[in-house]
């Protein structure tokens, strides 16, 4: 065992979360409980339409009710912004991009903000909000991805000209030849909702002004590190004027990735008005003005021969932008845009992407971003051609695995490992395929109303974002590094910041867990600090399942960095090379006198001290590493759903859910569970019952949890859930990222079960979420 190997004690084992207990009992640090001396609350004006003119906003009554501080409109604070706000991702030298303030005088969407009011207290500033009278000229509307595009649209903004954000190509097959030539082809054209994230803690924000022009932000956010250097720039601050804190954070997936307008008013106003100012947002407004997810109409062709190699795919995806371009909404689509052939060997490969704005919330990152649009529409249409080329649909899928890695795909990047059968193998082991499809045969039979259908879904993904010189040549503005800071104190506990920001993953234990199997100390000695850009000054945040793929690297270096430190300072103490000492259970011993042994805890002390180190070497035990990935990170998976659908009522049910996944080594398999489970059910929501939906005047009709139905346990069978192992190649710690990967799976994996459930009576499609209603109008069609 080489000196920074890990002698596995903590990793690899069901350690329970050390986060839980404080969250469990109600002792979690939130910022809505948060209330400095001075405190107001700010409540945002929204407009009540889609589109419109600003004529007048009147705030005096507001101004002269109880308690209210101050009240502004968009005009108010024109001078606040030195910048609009950030969008870090222009995909194309072309894209289009309107300028976005926090506070408008045109609103593009229903929910977009155009004043202001403070005081003193919550109920004080709902009062006064709506005493606030703003004049509206309605303008012309469009809320629909395809119509938007249709010649004499309504424009989402007229300064533009156009409704297309960008057109963004990948080709390896330009002239579609490949399709030509192909025996036999299957298009199938898909649209996946929109849908609304539901972080279990609502966005929430306190700005505290310092005395020097300073100000801390907390924030319900995912993006410490990122939010202080957009709010910098926007603000015109000195970045080290402004420190942000993401206290405990109740769930984001995705939709706290971003910088939002209330994060700027917060700040701004804090400094103005010199008092802490916070703001909270109120459900219905996290349906209007937090981000939403997908809103994506593709086209997908399969060529194949008519023993079904498959020889080309192609993608055509309209994806809506929503009003404005908010931190990386544009890239959102292109996250899945090298993965349109999944885990099977296709060599020609073709994407088009076009971005579209309508006047509807903006869309952004929602757990998968990209890659759950992409799964989507390859997962159902292999299906569909294995119908086509009257082929077992799993055997169809086994036929075109990719099976030697690495593996360069036909988009251009290279898998580093993978063992696509083994997890297809595990699951038909798991499911019994054989007594699924009996029982379903004998249903058939007897003309059961209730009947049974089976459906697959085998996947990849690139996650751990990411490489920094591939995400510069897609022009993202940032790197995809991540940091580690490894402080050995001189009790022996252990110090660790982390550049990344948990919200829900559990990193305070698994980043324990690395740690305490390297350096060989016990967990309870290690300390994880994050989210405090005070204390972790620079980091790339948490997002993409890159935390433990990148951050957890990081990590791993700053460990094999302290380790070689302690060896030099071992071996000087000790009078022999460094060479000749092993290192194992925090104990280095000379290599043939085992007597001879310096702990690395009288190590730390003796650093710490610094009466007797190498000439020239600084005092102290500590270590910093930066990592950069090489790759992706490529977790694989094969997912099986049975569903029963009642042919009377449409309503289908989900009886079983098995899952089989390969997140390379597992640090921690129950946090790896947790995940797993929380991406399925996310999937599971998609396919059958979350979907938000605008009328015609961009009106949005799923505005709270009453007509926006996010499933409950209640609703979910107990998950069946396996895995199997290939490490990966790429990092020491052979891990891949997992926080996606259930979302990403499982919603072809139940549409395909709905539809094999209903396919003997001639059911060819259904549209997510399959509600009871589609279903029944898909079988009543299919009779007609
Ligand atoms: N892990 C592990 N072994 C592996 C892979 C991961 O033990 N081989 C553990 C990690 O140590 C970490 C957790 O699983 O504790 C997730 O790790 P990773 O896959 O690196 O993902 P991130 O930590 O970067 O989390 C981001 C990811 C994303 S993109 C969304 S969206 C999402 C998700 O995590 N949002 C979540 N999971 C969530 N979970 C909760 N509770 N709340 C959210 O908002």
């Amino acid at each position: 065992m080489s000196a920074t190997e890990a002698r596995s004690a903590y990793v690899g084992s069901p350690v329970k979360r050390r986060e839980d207990e404080a969250l469990l009992t109600g002792r979690g640090t939130f910022v809505d409980n948060m209330a400095p001396p001075g405190t107001v609350c700010m409540v945002v004006v929204r407009s009540p339409h889609a589109h419109a003119r600003v004529t007048s906003v009147d705030l005096a009554a507001a101004r002269e009710a109880e308690g209210v501080v101050a009240a502004f409109s968009a005009a108010d604070l024109r001078d606040e912004w030195k910048a609009p706000m950030p969008c870090a991702w222009p995909v194309t030298e072309e894209m289009k991009s309107p300028d976005h303030y926090p506070l408008t005088d045109v609103p593009c969407y229903q929910g977009d903000g155009v004043a202001v009011v403070l005081a003193e207290s919550l109920s004080q500033a709902q009062d006064a909000a709506e005493l606030v009278e703003v004049d509206y000229e309605p303008l012309d509307v469009v809320a629909d991805v395809e119509k938007a595009l249709d010649e004499g649209a309504p424009l989402v903004h007229r300064e533009l000209g156009t409704n297309e954000c960008y057109v963004w190509r990948l080709d390896t097959d330009a002239t579609g030849q490949a399709i030509d030539d192909a025996e036999v082809v299957v298009t199938r054209s898909y649209y996946q909702p929109r849908l609304i994230p539901n972080a279990l803690e609502p966005r929430a924000v306190l700005a505290v002004p310092g005395t020097t022009g300073d100000v801390t932000l907390y924030s319900a956010t995912q993006v410490p590190h990122i939010l202080r250097l957009l709010s910098a720039a926007c603000l015109g601050l000195h970045e080290t004027k402004l420190r942000v804190v993401a206290p405990d954070v109740g769930g984001g997936f995705g939709s706290k990735l971003d910088v939002y307008a209330e994060e700027f008013l917060a700040i701004a106003l804090a400094r103005r008005l010199g008092t802490p100012v916070k703001w909270t947002e109120a459900r219905t407004e996290n349906y209007l003005a937090t981000i939403h997810g997908r809103d994506v109409v593709t086209e997908y062709t399969l060529g194949a021969t008519k023993d079904g190699a498959i020889t080309h795919c192609r993608a055509r995806v309209k994806a809506a932008m929503g009003a404005y371009l908010q931190l990386v909404t544009p890239g959102i689509p292109l996250l899945g845009a090298w993965i349109y052939a999944g885990p099977y060997a296709i060599p020609n490969y073709s994407v088009e992407f076009t971005g579209v704005f309508t006047n509807t919330t903006p869309t952004d990152a929602y757990r998968g971003a990209g890659r759950p649009e992409a799964t989507y529409v390859i997962e159902r249409t292999i299906d569909a051609l294995a119908d086509e080329l009257e082929m077992d649909r799993v055997e169809l899928r086994r036929k075109n695995f990719i099976t030697e890695f690495p593996a360069t795909i036909g988009s251009g990047l290279t898998i580093d490992s993978g063992d696509y059968v083994a997890s297809l193998d595990r699951l038909l082991e798991v499911l019994d395929l054989d007594s699924v499809r009996a029982e379903q045969a004998k249903r058939r039979d007897n003309g059961t109303v209730t009947q049974l259908g089976v459906g697959f879904s085998t996947y990849n993904e690139m996650c751990g974002l990411a490489p920094s010189r591939i995400l510069g040549a897609i022009r993202y503005a940032a790197g995809g590094w991540d940091t580690a800071t490894i402080r050995c104190l001189p009790t022996g506990s252990v110090q660790v910041v982390t550049g990344t920001s948990p919200h829900g993953q559990g990193h305070e234990t698994a980043w324990a867990q690395i740690v305490a199997d390297q350096l060989g100390c016990d967990m309870d000695a290690v300390e994880v600090l994050h989210g405090d850009t005070s204390i972790s000054s620079i980091g790339m945040d948490t997002y993409g399942s890159r935390s433990l793929p990148v951050g957890g690297v990081a990590l791993y270096n700053a460990a094999a960095k302290v380790i070689d430190k302690a060896r030099q300072i071992v071996a000087h103490q000790l009078e022999v090379s460094p060479d000749d000492l092993d290192f194992a259970d925090g104990t280095f011993t000379v290599k043939g006198s085992p007597d001879k042994e310096a702990t690395l805890a009288s190590v730390a002390f003796g650093a710490w001290a610094a009466h007797d180190l190498p000439d020239g070497m600084e005092p102290g035990l500590e270590a910093t590493a930066v990592y950069d990935p090489p790759n992706f990170s490529w977790p694989a998976g094969a997912h099986a759903a049975v569903v029963e659908v009642d042919t009377e009522t449409g309503d289908a049910r989900l009886i079983r859910y098995v899952a089989v996944d390969d997140v390379g080594t597992v640090v921690n398999p129950l946090i790896v569970d947790g995940q797993v489970h929380g991406g399925i059910t996310q999937g599971i929501a998609a396919a059958l019952y979350e979907e938000g939906t605008y009328d015609e005047d961009g009106n949005l009709q799923t505005a709270n949890l009453l007509s926006y139905l996010a499933p409950s346990a209640a609703e979910l069978p107990s998950f069946e859930l396996e895995r199997t192992e290939s490490p990966s190649p790429t990092n020491p710690l052979g891990v891949k990222g997992v926080g996606e990967t259930g979302t990403i799976a499982a919603a072809p994996a139940v549409i395909n079960a709905v539809l094999d459930a209903l396919s003997h009576l001639g059911v060819k499609d259904i549209q997510m979420p399959a509600t009871p209603e589609r279903v029944w109008r898909a079988i009543q069609e299919a009779k007609a």
